[in-house]
């Protein structure tokens, strides 16, 4: 195969906590990039779709109560069911937009009170984005916007000690300069913009790199 001509997709994450605007802007760029002619999907978790993510779903609904490792584990499955097409995907030169991923997994769950290098376990060998985006903005600012819903989680002291967990993670990460920290105070069109940036810059740089796995 001729590797100078074959151009692989990027795998593009937006992370956070609730009301951040992530789905807002991952939603924006998708436009974006569509509009430009680059072959892109969407990708949201947890993926309430599957038999695993109605499982999921009913526990963020407090229809359904969970040991919180074994919805911990969920989450993850969740992720793997999900690995092969969107490994497929990019290889084949696609770019996904992934709304949350294995560090809201960690985050969510280490917050509750579980070890949090257990948390990582299960997610060990997923694949690893090529960015992460991540829209920080304060629990004040995020409850002025609408308040937080109704489902489970969806609590200001608890979202406070979720921001302070995926600090945490970017922290620990062996390679923080994949992380983005985004004021997402700033306008809708602002913040767009930085995104674009961002996103046009990792389709073209690791468009020859090999896929990596998260470790
Ligand atoms: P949304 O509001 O974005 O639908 O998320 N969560 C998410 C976890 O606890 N673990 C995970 O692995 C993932 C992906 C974050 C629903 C909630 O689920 C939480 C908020
Ligand atoms: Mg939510």
């Amino acid at each position: 195969t001729n590797t100078s001509t074959y151009k692989r997709g990027a795998f593009i994450l937006f992370e956070g906590c609730d009301r951040t605007g992530k789905s807002t802007q991952a939603n924006k760029l998708f436009e974006y990039l569509q509009i430009k002619g680059h072959a892109v999907k969407f990708w949201k978790f947890p993926d309430r779709t599957t038999p695993i993510g109605q499982t999921i779903n009913a526990y963020l609904t407090n229809n359904q109560e969970l040991d919180d490792k074994a919805i911990h584990l969920l989450f993850s499955a969740n992720r793997w069911e999900c690995m092969p097409k969107m490994k497929n995907l990019l290889l084949g030169g696609t770019t996904i937009i992934v709304d949350r991923y294995a560090y809201s997994g960690v985050s969510y769950s280490a917050s509750k009170g579980l070890d949090l290098n257990w948390c990582r376990c299960s997610d060990i060998g997923l694949l690893r984005p090529d960015v992460i985006i991540f829209m920080d903005l304060s629990t004040e600012e995020s409850e002025k916007r609408g308040g937080f819903g109704e489902e489970r989680y969806e609590k200001k002291d608890f979202q406070e000690i979720v921001r302070k967990t995926f600090a945490l993670l970017k922290e620990k990460d062996d390679d923080d300069s994949l992380w983005k920290v985004l004021d997402a105070k700033q306008s809708v069109e602002r913040l767009h913009e930085q995104i674009v940036e961002i996103s046009l810059d990792i389709i073209e740089n690791c468009s020859q790199l090999p896929l990596k796995e998260d470790n």
